[in-house]
């Protein structure tokens, strides 16, 4: 395997799912078919919260979905959890700033796709040095997906990070959805990263492909 190049991961980026088990009542498998038929770029195994699997049942799991996005050719990200990343060989891993530090997580993983998350120009900088392919940028609006989320800081961020000469990929994650889609990718966003917009909607697969289609719109505007 070879590094990921900064074009392929701004592609794969677009429509960037998350999920756990407590993001939705409905079956994680369920929700991720219907997902990836709707057309979803990238997505992530994100098992945290009341409820969440452990161990054993948490790689069970994770073997299931990847071989879910395996069939529809999407990489398979794990959160924060660099050994079972590699234990079932994901094809990747994304970790915050409060994770395992993002230099040592590269060391371990090889050419696996690295994606941390990232707040300020500073953060940005320390993850394009410590070998990131992507980085996360939020919350950019209210988000009810995760409980100690930073305060919103709305698409200005983005455009702000751009300005200080981060070239790095970057996919927005926060409240986003549908509707907003379009002026996150105008503020210089690579792509969008949902949970609730998604993994809550009551069709997964129109959700994603709605989102698939304002991205790809302001992509063209661009
Ligand atoms: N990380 P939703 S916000 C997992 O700001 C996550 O780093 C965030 O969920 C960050 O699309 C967030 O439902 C939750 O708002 C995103």
């Amino acid at each position: 395997m070879t590094r990921i190049t900064s074009e392929e991961m701004k592609e794969r980026l677009a429509v960037y799912f998350i999920m756990g088990t407590p993001n939705s009542e409905k079956p994680a498998e369920q929700v991720l078919e219907e997902a990836l038929d709707g057309g979803v770029t990238l997505f992530q195994f994100r098992e945290k919260g009341p409820g969440a699997f452990k161990g054993e049942d948490k790689a069970a799991l994770a073997q299931r979905l990847q071989r879910l996005c395996r069939t529809y050719g999407v990489p398979f990200i794990v959160n924060d959890d660099v050994e079972l990343a590699m234990a079932i060989d994901a094809d990747g891993v994304h970790v915050g700033q409060d994770d395992e530090d993002a230099r040592r997580v590269r060391e371990k993983i090889g050419d696996k796709i690295l994606g941390v998350s990232a707040h300020n120009v500073e953060e940005a900088m320390a993850a394009m040095a410590a070998g990131a392919d992507y980085i996360g940028v939020g919350p950019i609006y209210p988000t009810r997906s995760k409980d100690d989320a930073n305060e919103a800081q709305g698409p200005d961020i983005l455009r702000r990070l751009r300005e200080a000469g981060i070239t790095i990929p970057i996919v927005a994650i926060g409240g986003i959805t549908a509707d907003n889609a379009r002026e996150v990718m105008e503020a210089g966003a690579d792509g969008v990263s949902v949970i609730s917009a998604i993994a809550s909607s009551p069709s997964p697969k129109a959700a994603a492909s709605r989102l698939l289609e304002a991205v790809r719109a302001a992509r063209v505007k661009r």
